[in-house]
């Protein structure tokens, strides 16, 4: 087996891959060792990246209205349904929506297809959801959009505060390296989420702070740094410009320590230790995510940590700076391509100047001069028809934008909607006019940056399945379709790239650090061989922004006074990531050991809250808000604030018809960035009483149940599901199981209803239903779907076997397949202390490392049994 040197599908940390394909669409997956951005190591997604790359559930074949067609006609019916839209209505009629998992190969074309000659900038990405506040905020501060920080930084740092970003679970091997960090030079390590996140396991603070009070808090920090002491006078008179009056509001009273704690709800003596620490500590990180991007405050609250890292001087050194981490694994190539609708290319906006050079460069006919539509106003003209064809690329925004239900009636109403993706059904394809099937990861052949501004190569393991085209060459082939043969003549990815280069450097004085000139004739060989190089070097490292005057930008930033929740909606939805699933889940929900961390879709509240609320852990409870509803099982989670809920962006209707909470954010933006506000919608939650619940392991998935609520994951050889309802359970199994031997047992007293099928003497399926609760353990039977011969009649419909087996509950470490109660008898009976101890024992955390923060809460859960 040859190795291919590659980088993850997934999140912005980068990391590289060694893969070794063998037959069959295999491979062997292994962390290079030589990226520097995770030096050989992987979280459990990229671990498990193999059990990802079948054909399975693959676009395989163009699609026009539902049928097969060739290459040739879609091109050309994709191409024509534009032509004759912007003929008749204007270029600003039509629209792409694309997103942070293009390659930058990709993403170039596509921005250059529809800014330099349609004519429109009606271009908006997914990173509209997901950075682009970091993007407006960084523009206002440094006057471009520069992530003045590196990975090294964490390495060198002796403070790192987290804003805002759940590391262990959306980042973890850039947790795994602030780990490393803490034991080699014991880097203190501060956490600021509402919620008690697994993140905070190892933190020295955690403020669980007040949703929504961020700028307050950093306001907070920077009066108590000038009462301290702590800014940077002589910084700041060269290096940043101070507007009038921003010291006078400094010292105002809304800054003082007791007026800080009050507004975020936390005690002033932790909110001293957060000050006392950063006083302390010259060298900080910030990094900051989601919890500070997707608010209507996104930008503001961005601004307010670049402040405090500007006034202190603690920005362009080695362990100083703010760090905004991006998301998808391309997020970064997409800044530097221009892929938002608000900048043009090469971190060039709409300036005259910069849409002339553009567009010489580009030989273009038709540059747009001014930003298009953001992607929430996007839909919105859509719905209102303004917009009348729109191509979406590797995105599925019928439930990853927010009011997912008014996205999906937008494009119902789109006269044209065309798709690229490399799954065939997707909530999203549901709505195309034409299916493009786009190369997947495994196949794409590119590059992308990552958060630390690593420029790497994604290399093909596998050739192009059946009709699967790499995105670059989709765009490329629609582009000449609609007329420009000429100036979309790319041979191979290489080609892209280097015209890319060229554009960062072209007519560059200085003024954009963004510049890949040293790879602007970079030969087809050398970028096959292409080793992971970071441009930018240590921005403002001599204190030179990228602003007319050189200097950055203070900006005067007010926390604003948080809305009273509401009689009809009196709590807060929260939104955000599970540990093992990627978003919509079309690729790591096809891999069971990634299903196994988290099964169902869980809404989590205070206990105490749903005492109120009469709900009890493992309830079925109704979520609504003004936009939506849907069901989820409750955990109860003393990790949660009062009066907050908190459920996980990834089920959609392909895999449950509950728990989707694409359905339920209010599309409200950030007035700067147009970034929505999903971590905060005002919501009611209500238990929802069903007759009957149980669940369903098969080998197919059934195609309807009659169920109010069902939902799907992946096991091996199989599905599992959990249902509930209220009709017959008898005629439920019934529909529900397949044609075979069928054994059942029901207990109509107890409610109690089992069946199961086998066919040569084997299990094919097996569903449990009950009305009294009390189910079988899904382990057991799960197992049963690969073992060669069946277990007994009677063992099956017990639901277990006749020899008692250890239950495991649920899975913790995901390579190990170590269970919960297996760690905490562990940790009773061979009194363990430490995640190492029990990593000797059980193996559990040995591997990818994913879980180790959750063995950590379970030795703190041993060691004082009363914390839930
Ligand atoms: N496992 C996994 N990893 C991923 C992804 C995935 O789908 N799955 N997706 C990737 C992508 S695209 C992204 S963008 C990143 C996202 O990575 P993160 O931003 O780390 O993830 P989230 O879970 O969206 O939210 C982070 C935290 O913000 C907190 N928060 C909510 N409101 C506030 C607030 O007002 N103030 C503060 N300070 N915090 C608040 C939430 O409680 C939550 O714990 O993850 C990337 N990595
Ligand atoms: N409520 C709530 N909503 C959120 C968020 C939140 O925290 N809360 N987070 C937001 C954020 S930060 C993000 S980034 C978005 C993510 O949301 P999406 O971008 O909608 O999520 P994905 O599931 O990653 O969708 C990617 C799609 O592209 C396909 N695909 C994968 N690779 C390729 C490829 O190479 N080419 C093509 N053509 N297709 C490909 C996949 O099959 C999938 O259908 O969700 C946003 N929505
Ligand atoms: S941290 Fe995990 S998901 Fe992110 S790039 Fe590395 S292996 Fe992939
Ligand atoms: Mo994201």
């Amino acid at each position: 087996m040859t190795a291919i040197r590659t980088t993850c599908a997934y999140c912005g940390v980068g990391c590289g891959i060694v893969a070794r394909p063998g037959e069959d669409r295999t491979v062997a997956i292994e962390g290079d060792t030589r990226h520097p951005a995770n030096r050989g190591k992987l979280c459990s997604k990229g671990t498990h990246l193999g059990e990802t790359v079948s054909l399975e559930g693959r676009l395989l074949h163009p699609e026009i209205n539902g049928k097969r067609a060739t290459w040739d006609r879609a091109i050309g019916h994709v191409a024509k349904r534009f032509t004759d839209t912007i003929a008749k209505h204007g270029p600003d009629s039509v629209a792409f929506y694309v997103s942070g998992q293009l390659l930058t190969e990709d993403y170039y074309v596509a921005n250059k297809l529809m800014k330099g000659f349609i004519g429109s900038a009606n271009i908006d990405t997914n990173s509209r959801l997901c950075m682009s506040s970091a993007v407006a905020g960084h523009l206002r501060a440094f006057g471009e959009d520069i992530v003045p920080a590196t990975y090294d930084d964490l390495d060198a740092a002796d403070l790192i505060i987290l804003v805002g970003s759940n590391t262990a679970w959306c980042h973890p091997v850039v947790y795994q390296r602030i780990m490393a960090a803490r034991a080699d030079r014991g880097t203190k390590l501060v956490v600021i989420d509402p919620r008690r996140t697994e993140t905070c396991e190892e933190a020295d603070l955690h403020l669980a702070i007040r949703p929504g009070t961020d700028v307050a808090l950093m306001n907070g920090l920077l009066a108590h740094c000038v009462r301290a002491g702590t800014v940077d006078k002589a910084y700041c008179g060269r290096h940043v410009q101070v507007p009038d009056g921003f010291w006078d509001a400094m010292a105002e009273g809304a800054h003082d320590l007791w007026s800080t704690a009050r507004t975020c709800d936390i005690t002033p003596a932790d909110l001293q230790r957060f000050y006392d620490l950063f006083t302390a500590n010259p060298r900080t990180v910030t990094l900051f995510s989601q919890g500070i991007n997707q608010s209507v405050r996104g930008t503001d609250q961005v601004n307010a940590i670049i402040n405090v890292h500007l006034a202190t001087g603690r920005i362009g050194k080695p362990g100083a700076a703010p760090f905004s981490i991006t998301g998808q694994p391309n997020a970064m190539g997409g800044r530097e391509v221009g892929g938002l609708a608000t900048t043009l290319a090469a971190h060039m906006d709409f300036a005259p100047e910069n849409v002339a050079r553009v567009g010489r460069f580009w030989a273009a006919p038709n540059m747009a001069t001014k930003p298009g539509l953001k992607a929430v106003d996007l839909f919105r003209n859509i719905s209102e028809g303004r917009i009348k064809a729109l191509w979406i690329m590797a995105t599925n925004p019928a439930v990853s934008m927010p009011d997912a239900n008014a996205v999906r009636d937008a494009m119902a109403a789109c006269p044209f909607v065309a798709v690229s993706d490399c799954i065939a059904d997707t909530d999203t394809s549901r709505y195309a006019h034409v299916k493009l099937p786009a190369a997947a990861w495994g196949e794409k052949d590119g590059t992308v940056t990552n958060s630390d501004r690593i420029i790497s190569r994604q290399r093909a393991l596998f050739p192009l399945p059946a009709e699967v085209k790499p995105d670059w060459w989709i765009v490329t082939q629609v582009a000449r379709a609609m007329g420009w043969r000429d100036h979309f003549v790319y041979e191979r990815p290489s080609d892209i790239y280097r015209e890319h280069a060229r554009l960062s450097a072209y007519q560059n004085d200085g003024a954009r650090l963004f510049n890949l000139r040293a790879n602007a004739s970079i030969s087809n060989p050398a970028y096959d061989g292409m080793t992971p190089w970071r441009w930018g070097g240590t921005p403002f490292v001599d204190g030179q922004y990228s602003t007319p005057d050189r200097k950055a930008r203070l900006l005067p930033v007010r926390q604003i006074e948080l809305p009273q929740s509401l009689s009809q909606w009196p709590m807060t939805l929260n939104t955000g990531r599970y540990r093992d699933q990627w978003h919509t889940m079309t690729r790591t929900g096809l891999s069971p050991k990634l299903s196994a961390h988290r099964q169902e879709p869980l809404v989590e509240i205070h206990p105490r809250d749903a005492e109120a609320l009469d709900i009890d852990d493992g309830d079925l409870a109704r979520v609504t808000t003004a936009q939506g509803e849907s069901v989820f099982r409750v955990s109860l989670s003393e990790g949660q604030r009062r009066g907050e809920v908190f459920t996980p962006i990834h089920w959609t209707d392909r895999q449950s018809t509950g728990g989707r909470t694409g359905l339920l954010p209010r599309p409200n933006v950030d007035p700067h960035s147009g970034q929505p506000g999903f971590k905060s919608t005002p919501v009611r939650v209500e238990k929802l009483s069903v007759k009957w619940t149980g669940f369903l392991v098969a080998h197919e998935a059934p195609e309807t149940i009659d169920a109010i609520w069902a939902t799907r994951i992946r096991v091996p050889q199989g599905w599992l599901i959990e249902m509930a309802g209220e009709g017959d359970p008898a005629r439920l199994l019934a529909a529900l199981l397949p044609k075979g031997d069928r054994i059942e047992s029901s207990d109509v007293a107890r409610g109690q209803y089992r069946s199961a099928v086998l066919s040569n003497g084997t299990l094919v399926a097996a569903a449990y239903v009950s009305s009294t609760g009390g189910l079988p353990n899904r382990e057991w039977l799960v197992a049963q779907l690969q073992a060669a011969s069946a277990a007994s009649a009677m063992e099956l419909l017990a639901g277990r076997s006749a020899t008692p087996q250890e239950d495991r509950g649920p899975i913790v470490c995901v390579c190990f397949d170590v269970g919960l109660k297996t760690i905490l008898a562990a940790i009773g009976e061979k009194q363990l202390a430490t995640v190492e101890a029990v990593g000797a024992c059980l193996s559990a955390g040995t591997n990818c490392g994913s879980c180790r923060p959750a063995i950590q809460r379970l030795l703190k859960d041993a060691k004082e049994p009363v914390h839930a």
